[in-house]
């Protein structure tokens, strides 16, 4: 397969400016007859006339009501001498019931539905298939009435009725043009949750939430989440509900989470479906976020869209950006806001991080791809995102609020560039360090890899000062060996000793205000910065609230991460300095080379710490929670340059199992303070206290198997069996599960007899069992009766994950095993998914990306269970990019 290079864009030789369709739906062989009115872009070179497409059966093609002559070119349909303008019929048929990738018109539980991002619109019809060509749709949909009551197309309704033999129509017509990624359609049998809302200025919408009908009781959560998502937009940045009907209609097969159609939403119902007894505190919390990302999308996608797919980010990681600022200000405090803050940097740097520094590093506007689908990336969403608040940063709050304006009114209805928003937010703030340092500020989109800020404090006791010495660095990523220096906002402040924070006095700036946090926005490679008036040497805190998406150095004495710990008024770095103590621990006995068992990992001050926090009076549960959860596996690895996986598991078990007993007391007060009172509430503060009951109760039983007590597990039983939702039933079965207890197996056996016809339940059930704790190093044997088990389906993306990706990507203790058998199993999953769903299994195909830095036998073992899917003749252009670049 050829690479897609962005420097060889070209605008299209030929615009489609209405775009007239009718379907005759059925599972087996659909109809689709396309209209389009096309005319000749005269600005660029006379060429033909290529359109796209992809298994596809053509029937016919007229050119103005005429027969007319056109050849294939691989997948295109070519057609040379053409007026400069001109009505172009094609009519082909697909096999919707066949279409197992999911993209283009896919059938899922007897309704019809499509997804057409990034290249899926010619799956249904030949198609100038671009971002950039935007073109006015009506839509005539016909199918059985009985089998497919509700007809659904983007925007309103205009026409329906019913024809012979039991069939029927729906008329649609899309008031916006829109390119083609943005066509949905959806048929079949379903019901609505409706609310009719009246906006500022009195306009009057119709929302609409689309589900099967037994789930009806499942989509409050999700219709608030829409009202929320409305108001805030209009409120934040003044951008309204410009449709008269906005639907989201769910569906339980899905590649990914959700779909901004133009007013035509379709979800994964995993970010659709919730009540108290079948959906957690994530859930409610993802399923908010999920319905704002792609409700903000009409804006930041829809009416402003990309110009080709290398700008992916611009719509990506503005609208993350855009769905994270509207989660934290639905939160009531700062804390909670914090809490956000911090869950939202720990995915930043447990899933970004690593790619930036693997093989499939890409910079937040690629310069290349074989396959787009592959760059659905967490650099292009959140270090795109990243990208957009240190803009937010540089230029104030207001100013990016007035930067927002300006790109939608300058942008408002075209296929735009990541350049073109960063000028109109720098061009809305003229006077800001944005627009002085722009260029540079740039290399964010155009250079990958994360950068390193290695920082040294000098204290001067004669002079009273204080100076932090920077240097940044940007290791080489695949193709970019050579990193210019990047533009860093980073927010400081100083405590003493003592833990009080200290008000700054900036050398070489003494009529600035007094102020406790300041934003130094690094440009060199070697900075420094020098506060006066300082009478003892301070503890630094550097990079608050996670100022730039970088690695911050800085060689912190113990004591100096305990002042902060106990101290710091900046919530992230509070956490971050007990993140930093624990890694610290962890990574001196991983490469200690000692035994792990019968060592004592974690001192005692870390463990009074812990304790302080746990039972400190004025923090929220939530962020305790945090604080007493210790790095993740994958992020201590990160840290390691040879990472021996089963020995990092043995270690942070270790860390784990010494929190749990050195702590019991504390972690009995916590659970019996976090109890839940009255009715069930999925708000951030409630959500907080169940959270550390949750942990609480891992940790009274982690600590319950190693001194044989059964008082804990019991009593976790019965809490499985009484609890009154799903988080806390779900948080006792994890803590039965996850200490390997005896209790474990009836309690798995009552969840799925309690929860056999919920499908997204079902799923954690899964996942559960596939990410369990290797302790018999019977994990694998395990997944594979799961994959037996009645209710498994490849097909289906969400079970496949659940059981696949839950093992091969999120239990590194069981994968990893010094027999390669995890290895193996997962490239023949690799290879057996690439023929159902190519998408599906080029991101399974990624569990390997950091297979270079596993010590031996891992390294090779992998490399050969990489090199296995590699060598096969038939795959996907999706997994062979993925596997190639890892072998690279
Ligand atoms: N913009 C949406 C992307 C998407 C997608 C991409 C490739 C294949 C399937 C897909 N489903 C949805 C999701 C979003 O960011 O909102
Ligand atoms: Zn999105």
């Amino acid at each position: 397969p050829v690479a897609v290079r962005r420097e060889d864009y070209a605008a299209p030789a030929w615009w489609i400016d209405t775009v007239d369709l009718t379907f005759d739906l059925d599972p087996a062989k659909t109809r689709v007859l396309n209209r389009m009115r096309m005319r000749r872009n005269t600005d660029v070179p006379v060429q033909p006339l290529r359109l796209d497409g992809d298994e596809l059966n053509l029937a016919r093609v007229l050119v103005n009501g005429q027969g007319a002559s056109f050849r294939m070119e691989g997948d295109q349909l070519v057609i040379d001498a053409l007026p400069d303008a001109f009505e172009l019929e094609i009519f082909t048929t697909c096999c919707p019931a066949k279409n197992t990738k999911l993209m283009g018109l896919f059938v899922s539980e007897d309704t019809f539905f499509t997804q057409c991002e990034a290249e899926g619109f010619r799956r249904i019809t030949y198609f100038l298939d671009r971002p950039d060509v935007m073109a006015s749709y009506q839509v005539m949909l016909r199918a059985n009435r009985s089998a497919y009551p509700v007809l659904l197309s983007n925007g309103n309704l205009v026409e329906q009725g019913d024809l012979p033999e039991g069939r029927h129509y729906a008329k649609w017509v899309d008031p916006f043009k829109k390119p083609s990624y943005l066509f949905a359609l959806v048929a079949g049998k379903l019901v609505a949750r409706e609310q009719r809302i009246k906006a500022r200025n009195g306009k009057e919408h119709l929302l609409q939430v689309y589900v099967r009908s037994g789930d009806l009781d499942k989509t409050e959560h999700a219709m608030n989440s829409l009202i929320h998502s409305i108001a805030w937009d209009e409120a934040r940045f003044g951008l309204p509900l410009d449709l008269d009907r906005f639907m989201i209609v769910a569906t339980s097969d899905f590649n990914m989470g959700a779909m901004e159609n133009k007013g035509l939403n379709i979800f994964n119902t995993k970010y659709v479906l919730a009540n108290q007894a079948t959906a957690t505190d994530a859930d409610y919390s993802n399923i908010e976020s999920v319905v704002g990302h792609e409700y903000f999308h009409n804006w930041s996608g829809d009416r402003v869209t990309c110009r080709d797919w290398f700008q992916l980010s611009l719509k990506e990681g503005l609208t993350v950006f855009r769905d994270q600022e509207f989660s934290q200000d639905l939160c009531a405090d700062a804390s909670a806001r914090a809490v956000k803050r911090i869950e939202d940097v720990r995915v930043l740097r447990t899933s970004q991080f690593p790619e930036d520094a693997g093989p499939m590093a890409h910079p937040v506007r690629p310069d290349s791809y074989i396959e787009i689908s592959n760059f659905y990336t967490v650099t292009i969403y959140e270090k795109g995102a990243e990208v957009v608040r240190m803009m937010q940063t540089l230029v104030g709050r207001k100013g990016f609020a007035r930067g927002i304006t300006l790109y939608f009114e300058r942008h408002d209805g075209h296929a735009v560039t990541c350049d073109d928003f960063a000028q109109a937010i720098a061009d809305a703030n003229p006077e800001s360090e944005l627009a002085a340092l722009l260029p540079q500020f740039k290399r964010w989109y155009s250079q990958a890899g994360t950068p390193r800020v290695a920082t040294q404090g000098h204290y001067d006791a004669v002079a009273r000062t204080y100076t932090l010495n920077f240097t940044q660095s940007c290791a080489p990523t695949p193709g970019q060996s050579i990193k210019e220096p990047f533009v860093i906002p980073v927010t400081l402040g100083l405590l003493a000793q003592d833990g009080q924070e200290l008000t700054l006095h900036l050398a070489g700036d003494e009529d600035a205000d007094a102020v406790r946090s300041h934003t130094l926005v690094l440009t060199q490679q070697h900075e420094s910065v020098t506060f006066n008036g300082i009478d003892s040497e301070p503890v630094p805190s550097i990079l608050r609230g996670f100022s730039a998406p970088v690695r911050l150095d800085f060689e912190y004495t113990d004591a100096q991460l305990l002042t902060l710990l106990a101290n710091d008024p900046d919530p992230f770095n509070r956490w971050e300095a007990g993140q930093r103590l624990a890694l610290r621990s962890a990574i001196s006995l991983i490469t200690s080379g000692a035994d792990v068992v019968g060592t004592t990992t974690l001192n005692d001050a870390f463990v009074d710490a812990m304790r302080g926090v746990l039972r400190n009076p004025t923090l929220d549960s939530a962020f305790k929670e945090l604080v007493l959860t210790l790095p993740s596996e994958t992020y201590i690895a990160e840290q390691l340059e040879v990472v021996d996986p089963q020995r990092v598991h043995a270690v942070r078990e270790a860390m784990r199992a010494q929190l749990a007993t050195a702590l019991f007391s504390d972690w009995e007060w916590a659970y019996e303070q976090n109890q839940d009172t009255g009715a069930y509430n999925p708000d951030p503060l409630s959500a907080g206290r169940r959270a550390l009951a949750g942990l609480a109760l891992v940790n009274l039983c982690l600590a319950a198997r190693a001194s044989g007590d059964s008082v804990w597990p019991g009593k976790t039983l019965q809490r499985f069996k009484d609890a009154g939702n799903m988080t806390d039933r779900f948080n006792a079965l994890n803590a039965l599960v996850s200490s390997g207890h005896a209790l474990a197996q009836q309690a798995l056996a009552r969840f799925h007899a309690i929860f056999k016809n919920e499908a997204l339940v079902i799923d954690k059930w899964f996942s559960l069992q596939a990410g369990s704790p290797d302790r018999g190093g019977n994990v694998l044997a395990l997944v594979k009766q799961l994959m037996k088990h009645p209710d498994f389906s490849l097909k289906n993306p969400n079970r496949a994950r659940s059981v696949i990706f839950s093992y091969c990507s999120a239990n590194p203790g069981a994968f990893h095993r010094a027999d390669a058998a995890g290895y193996v199993w997962w490239s023949d999953r690799v290879i057996e998914l690439d023929a159902i769903n190519p998408q599906v299994a080029a991101r399974l195909a990624r569990a390997l990306d950091r297979w270079s830095k596993l010590a031996e036998p891992y390294r090779s073992a992998a490399r050969e269970a990489i090199a296995r899917i590699a060598a096969r003749p038939d795959l996907s252009k999706d997994t062979q990019e993925v596997v190639t670049r890892a072998l690279a």
